[in-house]
């Protein structure tokens, strides 16, 4: 049998063209005997349209489904190896396979260590697993890449970002090693005295004084810490001499005061963050500074020029140190940051001192945490 409408050899008992869709009658069959077949109608004229459309669409299909997989495969050729280590990776953190993805951005870092996405996707997998010290080393790692690379356009938020994370990371270390508090075990010196708000007042709003807290336990180098506190200075600067001397962040290998005037209180020999409000002509900037000493107060490593070392206001300071590195952070900002080589072991303390120009020179909430060395070398 052939369809009479375009010929197409039909089977035997079909009811359509297999090629044009036309309707086969069987001999003897009218129109008449179709319509009446009421209930039939509806489904016989929706079928003899389907195989139309379908006789259409399934050329079509395999055109895009041509085109589509051609796409794909020269999509696959050009994604950057780093970007489908990154899509990898997203995907195991999704399935949770958090070992996967950790390798996965490793490898992405082992391409280009100088962009950000793999060390900040590292972070995001360490958090996600609640692993601080792991969170902790990328955030690190990710600093040291804007090191050694910076662009010039790094935008500040990036920065800001980064570091809130930091300090979020080593609030919940704190939680867990448990931080020592220096209200709970510390020795002082000079005229430094604890005060019923647990403040610490180094020295008063006098000439010539000068005191020093330090925690009663050293702290072990190697495995990295934090330290954290708030301090404020002033109240000098309508005085002959002005706002004096400032104070001093020491690691030092033992505890101890030092001179007054210039000298801060600090140690001498032992390495310390002084954030200075005197200038003295004997190696200081000209200007109030906080600055990295390295065995005594005329010896600065590094400084920035800054008021807030005496501004009669509360700042909050954090002093990280990892892998002989040591960076400071005042009001969430970093400030300085050097290559320092502690001994394996240091006592935390805190001097002040005023000379004949003077300040008041408080200090609170300052606490100190190691961290485990351990994950952060991995
Ligand atoms: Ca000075
Ligand atoms: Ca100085």
């Amino acid at each position: 049998m052939f369809c009479i409408r375009c010929g197409n050899p039909i089977e035997d008992g079909g009811k359509f063209c297999t090629k044009c869709g036309a309707e086969i009658k069987m001999p003897g069959e009218t129109p008449a005997e179709i319509t009446a077949a009421a209930p039939a109608e509806v489904p016989i004229r929706k079928k003899s349209r389907l195989p139309l459309l379908l006789l259409l669409l399934i050329p079509l299909t395999g055109v895009i489904v041509f085109l589509v997989l051609i796409g794909f495969r020269k999509t696959e050729e050009k994604e950057d190896p780093y970007d489908r280590k990154l899509r990898m990776a997203a995907r195991y953190l999704e399935e949770l396979d958090y070992d996967r993805a950790i390798a996965a951005y490793q490898e992405a870092i082992e391409i280009d260590p100088s962009r950000e996405e793999a060390y900040l996707g590292l972070a995001d997998v360490y958090e996600e697993m609640e692993d601080y010290t792991g969170l902790i080393s990328y955030l690190e790692q990710l600093e040291k890449s804007w090191d050694r690379d910076t662009p010039e356009d790094l935008p500040e938020d990036a920065i800001k970002e980064v570091h809130e994370r930091l300090e979020m990371a080593y609030a919940r270390l704190l939680d867990e090693a448990g931080a020592v508090n220096l209200t709970e075990a510390l020795t002082m010196y000079g005229e430094a005295r604890l005060t019923e708000d647990e403040e610490i007042v180094l020295t008063d709003l006098e000439t010539w004084q000068s005191g020093s807290v330090w925690l009663e336990q050293k702290f072990n180098t190697k495995n990295g810490f934090a330290v954290f506190f708030s301090f404020q200075a002033g109240g000098g600067r309508e005085y002959d001499f002005g706002g004096a001397d400032g104070i001093v962040v020491t690691f030092a290998d033992r505890m101890g005061l030092g001179g007054q005037g210039e000298n801060l209180g600090f140690v001498e020999g032992s390495y310390g963050i002084e954030f200075d409000s005197f200038y003295y002509n004997d190696g200081d900037p000209e200007g109030k500074h906080i600055a990295f000493i390295d065995g005594s107060t005329s010896n600065h490593v590094s400084y920035v020029l800054d008021d807030r070392v005496d501004d009669s206001r509360w700042h909050r300071a954090s002093v990280l140190y990892i892998n002989n590195r040591m960076d400071l952070y005042v009001d969430g900002e970093k400030l300085l940051s050097e290559q320092v080589k502690l001994p394996d072991e240091v006592c935390i303390g805190i001097t002040a001192a005023t000379g004949d120009g003077m300040n008041h020179h408080w200090i609170k909430d300052f606490e100190v945490t190691e961290a485990s060395l351990e994950k952060q070398q991995r």
